[in-house]
């Protein structure tokens, strides 16, 4: 395997050269068994149709820490003398990892990618270094922006919320982090920005004005699209749904409850979706349902493809290896023609255990391969299977005849009643669910 490539003064993953696609018969940990990124699925690449991202967080900020203890991973790029110095290392460990992946997009917190400041001044002037430091990167490796967004809950300031805080002066402080995340994501060329509402949301009912502090949002995320169209920025905005956690509830629960929440504040226009999975399993639905929702009212944006651990109910972020999970994923996105502008972003981290430096390209390599294989079944169940004619066979009965005309709201109750008079007893019809889950693990299997 070649080596030695990185993009600053020194190389970070030493070792580990550029992933090859080696196809299903290697045993190699860092190729491809599956993702091959010039493949033609239906008139696209693999990469074309995937997007992926990586997360500048989970991948070269967090060590490892939990409640218990803290990171368990020592990295080369936080050595420096100063928090600038550090920043810088690592993005250069960034960009020579993207790089070595082969991945087209990256996507950062403000903190992730330069430190912060309580000083107002020095946040935009080292958030400011470290965009010009990006920008000079991307147009080394070609890699590109997917999002960016400003961390708003980690901060103690933001305990009790940001753009739902019952301080107006914290409300205006995170419209300062917004204000510099949209201008470093407009410098980079971003497609998308995201708002993850960490703390938007309440810990207990009885200190809480749940109808004031949703509004206060809506006029919080009216101003950051205003100004962000303002500044030139023409990408999507997209709103990531997460029911609890750190919150005991947050506003942003479900796709169902963002989509009704933009468009009651006219905000359906500019913003999108990004779906994480484990935020939707959280919710109590599956990935794909929270996916399905977002597509069908046209406000499916993004993902943040992860995985839960069925066994515990939090936030594990652990990469997708669920093969079913990817398939129902890709079904989704392939079903609306794709992603458009938005990807599908590894917000997922290595476990704490796993302290390799390769074991971070060994988990983006398996997540990759998945959804790579996610999209190859789908792209089968839809083009090639009787998937799609079986489910529209399903509904055959309002294709034609009343069954349209009442689709198309031309029957009145009296109408569908006489029709029942007529027709008699509805003929009993099987949902053949064994069938469909026959032909997925068919097609899987192939
Ligand atoms: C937290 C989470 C965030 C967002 C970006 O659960 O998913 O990393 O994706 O703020
Ligand atoms: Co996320």
């Amino acid at each position: 395997m070649s080596s030695s490539f990185y993009v600053g003064q020194r190389e970070f993953f030493p070792g580990v050269g550029r992933i090859p696609f080696e196809g299903r018969d290697s045993d190699n940990p860092l190729a491809y068994k599956v993702y091959d990124a010039d493949k033609q699925i239906g008139g696209r690449s693999m990469a074309e149709h995937l997007r992926f991202a990586v997360a500048y967080w989970h991948s070269f900020c967090g060590a490892g820490h939990d409640p218990f203890g803290p990171g368990t991973r020592v990295y080369p790029w936080d050595q420096g003398a100063t928090p600038l110095a550090r920043a810088e290392a690592k993005a250069d460990a960034a960009f020579e990892f993207v790089t070595k992946l082969g991945v087209p997009y990256y996507c950062f917190h403000d903190v992730d990618l330069a430190p912060d400041a309580d000083d107002i001044g020095e946040y935009r002037a080292n958030l400011g270094h470290m965009v010009e430091i990006a920008g000079e990167r991307q147009r080394q490796t070609g890699v590109k922006l997917l999002w960016g967004t400003a961390n708003l809950f980690s901060h103690p300031r933001y305990m009790n919320g940001a753009a739902t805080n019952p301080d107006f002066a914290v409300v205006a402080r995170a419209a300062v982090q917004v204000r510099a995340a949209l201008d470093a994501t407009v410098a980079l060329g971003g497609s998308n920005y995201v708002f993850w509402g960490g703390r938007e949301g309440y810990a207990c009912l009885l200190n809480t004005d749940m109808k004031r502090e949703q509004a206060h949002l809506a006029r919080f995320l009216a101003a950051a699209r205003d100004y962000g169209r303002s500044i030139g920025f023409t990408g999507t905005f997209l709103i990531e749904p997460k029911p609890m956690e750190p919150m005991h509830h947050q506003y942003d629960f479900d796709s169902a409850t963002v989509v009704g929440f933009l468009r009651a504040h006219g905000l359906d226009r500019d913003f999108k979706l990004n779906i994480e999975a484990n935020h939707a399993t959280l919710s109590g639905h599956t990935f794909a349902h929270d996916l399905q929702v977002a597509s069908d009212a046209g406000l499916l944006g993004s993902i943040d493809a992860n995985r839960g651990n069925p066994q515990n109910g939090w936030d594990t972020d652990q990469f997708p290896t669920d093969l079913y999970d990817a398939v129902g994923a890709m079904l989704v996105v392939l079903r609306q023609g794709g992603f458009g502008d938005g990807g599908l972003n590894f917000d997922a981290k290595v476990r704490r255990e796993s302290s390799d430096p390769q074991d971070l390209f060994i988990a983006h390599i398996g997540g990759m391969d998945t959804f790579a294989r996610g999209l190859e079944v789908a792209h089968a169940l839809v083009t090639a299977s009787p998937l799609e004619q079986w489910r529209s066979e399903r509904y055959a009965s309002f294709d034609s005849g009343a069954g349209a005309a009442f689709a198309n709201g031309q029957l009145t109750l009296q109408d569908l009643c006489a029709h029942a008079q007529q027709a008699g007893e509805p003929r009993q019809r099987s949902g053949r669910q064994e069938a469909y889950e026959n032909l997925l693990n068919q097609y899987l299997l192939r």
